[in-house]
């Protein structure tokens, strides 16, 4: 056998011995590489005389190829078998159940704060909203706090540092009235909104968190008077439990900022094994604190610029996280704020069940 002869079976042989295309490519960088023995040989014609050439030529060429052609031939026969054992190993079950996928809740505090506006956008109030950060004036001040109230104290309220130039000491705002007195500063009667919000007091025991949630309401007009206030807040509550009609008393109280003052009280039977542990409202002979509420004081229209001699309202304000564990039975005030995504999983309600009076709240 000649050489080429050799080399040439040499190849054909390695080729078809190859079990990977990554083999075939070694055997075509051997033969066809810049340093490949039939690459050696091509470039060997140069220097050949023309007739050699004339002779070898085909040779070589024919040899070159042949080789190219088994080489492209084997890899497409690889390439196919190898495709074929992937498709083998990697099937995919359809009939797997999906993943679970980790999704967020809404908390009950904000789920509940969501349904009172809901229930008070429906009774025409308008959504007011201010910063958490107020100064004395629209946080006591402008609310008839006399100049030595206990809230002003320094363990009551929390005060921020006081302001190198002017002395003045800003405070996280006790309740949201600011917002309202915002309100009244900037608009002229009539006036008919609620301030939801979060507010801040130096508090921290099992009923008490330094953050809390209120919603805050404000009536103003010409002849707005204490039945305004007692049919408002008892259509409020019944919408808001979901009842036809609620059983209250407005207990005598007071505030400052309101005169009269009262707080609403509704008949309830405390939880007890008969009712299944549960709080049962309208029946009983318990009484539920749920709000406070009053007649604005003239002393606060005057601080907000509205005459007190032309103008008069109703206010109130409640708590809302209170009202939230009352209302979906949350035992503890205190894993309320602790992030703990387990107690939100547990307690939390979905994002796209937004409270919407029409076709029920929750
Ligand atoms: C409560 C009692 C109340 C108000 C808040 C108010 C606001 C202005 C003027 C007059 Cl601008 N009053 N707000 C009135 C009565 C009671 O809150 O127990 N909150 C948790």
């Amino acid at each position: 056998m000649t050489d080429l002869a050799t080399l040439e079976l040499d190849l054909i042989n390695a080729i078809g011995a190859a079990t990977t295309v990554a083999e075939v490519e070694a055997v075509r960088v051997a033969a066809l590489g810049k340093t490949g023995a039939i690459s050696g040989l091509l470039k060997g014609m140069g220097a050949m005389s023309p007739e050699e050439r004339r002779e070898q030529g085909p040779v070589i060429n024919g040899l070159r190829d042949r080789v190219t052609g088994a080489i492209a031939a084997r890899k497409a026969e690889l390439e196919a078998a190898e495709l074929d054992a992937r498709l083998a190993a990697e099937h995919v079950d359809l009939t797997l159940p999906a993943r679970p996928r980790r999704k967020g809740g809404v908390h009950p505090t904000m789920q509940v704060m969501d349904e009172m506006i809901a229930v008070f956008a429906g009774m025409g109030f308008a959504v007011a909203e201010g910063p958490d950060i107020e100064d004395d004036f629209h946080n006591f001040t402008a609310l008839n706090f006399p100049p030595k109230h206990p809230a002003r104290e320094m363990h009551d309220t929390f005060f921020l540092q006081p302001d190198p130039e002017t002395g003045e000491r800003k405070v996280l705002r006790t309740h949201t009235s600011p917002v309202q007195v915002r309100t009244m500063m900037s608009q002229q009667p009539p006036i008919r909104i609620i301030a939801p919000g979060r507010t801040f007091r130096k508090d921290s025991d099992a009923t008490h968190t330094p953050m809390f949630h209120q919603i805050e309401g404000l009536v103003i007009g010409k002849d707005i008077h204490m039945g305004h206030l007692k049919t408002t807040l008892k259509e409020f509550v019944a919408r808001f439990f979901e009842l036809d009609d609620v059983d209250a008393r407005f207990r005598p109280h007071h505030f400052p900022f309101t005169e009269p003052s009262a707080e609403m009280d509704i008949r309830c039977d405390r939880p007890k094994p008969e009712n299944g542990g549960k709080l049962v409202l309208n029946q009983g002979d318990d009484w539920l604190e749920i709000l406070g509420c009053g007649m604005v004081h003239p002393n606060v229209l005057r601080s907000c610029g509205i005459d007190p001699d032309q103008w008069q309202g109703f206010a109130f304000g409640m708590g809302v996280d209170r009202l939230a564990m009352l209302k979906y039975g949350v035992a503890d005030l205190r894993p309320m704020f602790e992030a703990d995504v387990r107690w939100l999983a547990h307690y939390g309600f979905s994002a796209f069940a937004a409270p919407n009076p029409a076709s029920g709240l929750s």
